[in-house]
């Protein structure tokens, strides 16, 4: 995998130059305490890595989720490259049958390959990307194996039973997530990195064990990149090619609003 354990709490993570600069720049701003603190690159057998806190050893036994926010998962520029230079996929071809035989065009059947910005825009319209600004990649329970099994996870129904399934219910755990999203959507709002990035492919970690420490962080900026000084975007509008707009707040705003809908009124 891309990630290995660190020492003295930390985590290496395959060094992405682009990663690096986020990190770089969070690390001066009101988000920081949303983020892994960043602590430089390091390489381990001619590999360089990023070197993150490892957010998991204040836990005990922790159960953690993954969800991928925005209404876009692909960067503008892939877009572009797709029809400027068309690189067909064979392996992303055999996620999507895996997933859906049906779902390949005749011409991709033919090629037995699809685009990246097709595979990644089904993607996105299977789950619950488009429809709701944000989907769930995966979570692990305490003691239990990781499901990654969401990918045709839309509604906001079968959204809801996931979530669920994820804090068992408890509603403590609910209150803490709530609590904690509304403040990182209140700092985003305000945040000078977050003005001035669009911010694409990136997850939010969900943390909590059984003690009822929750927690929620920013992860992956591999795709977040610095906008032209003159572009400004509000990451609510939706996404027109040249905007630029990620839906990231939209996202948070129905997972907010999700969340807060398990709780008694
Ligand atoms: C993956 O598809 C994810 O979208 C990856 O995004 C993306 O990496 C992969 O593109 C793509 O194959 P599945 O989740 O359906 O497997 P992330 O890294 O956010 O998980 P990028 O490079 O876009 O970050 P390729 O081109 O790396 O295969
Ligand atoms: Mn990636």
């Amino acid at each position: 995998g891309s990630f290995h354990v660190g020492d003295c709490g930390t985590l290496l993570k395959r060094f992405c130059k682009g990663e690096q600069q986020s990190y770089l720049s969070l690390m001066e701003d009101s988000l920081k305490p949303f983020v892994p603190a960043y602590h430089g690159v390091v390489q381990r057998d001619k590999q360089d890595y990023n070197v993150i806190d490892n957010l998991l050893i204040h836990f005990n036994s922790p159960a953690i989720m993954d969800c991928k926010m925005g209404s876009r998962t692909y960067l503008e520029e892939e877009l572009f490259m797709s029809r400027e230079r068309p690189q067909p996929r064979k392996d992303m071809y055999e996620k999507m049958v895996a997933v859906d035989p049906e779902a390949p065009t005749e011409q991709e059947r033919a090629q037995q390959a699809v685009l990246k910005s097709r595979y990644m825009q089904w993607r996105e319209t299977l789950s619950s990307t488009t429809t709701l600004g944000f989907r769930i990649e995966g979570f692990k329970k305490a003691n239990e194996e990781c499901r990654t099994n969401f990918k045709r996870t839309k509604s906001r129904e079968q959204v809801t039973e996931a979530l669920n399934s994820f804090v068992e219910s408890n509603k403590h755990i609910v209150w803490g997530y709530v609590r904690r999203l509304k403040q990182l959507r209140e700092v985003l709002e305000t945040s000078d990195f977050f003005r001035t990035h669009e911010v694409v492919g990136s997850s939010l970690l969900f943390v909590h064990d059984w003690t009822g420490r929750t927690g929620v962080w920013m992860i992956d900026f591999a795709k977040t990149g610095a906008l032209p000084p003159q572009v400004t975007m509000d990451h609510r509008t939706p996404w027109v090619e040249g905007n630029r707009e990620d839906g990231y707040l939209w996202g948070l705003d129905n997972l907010i609003d999700i969340f807060a809908n398990m709780l008694p009124l």
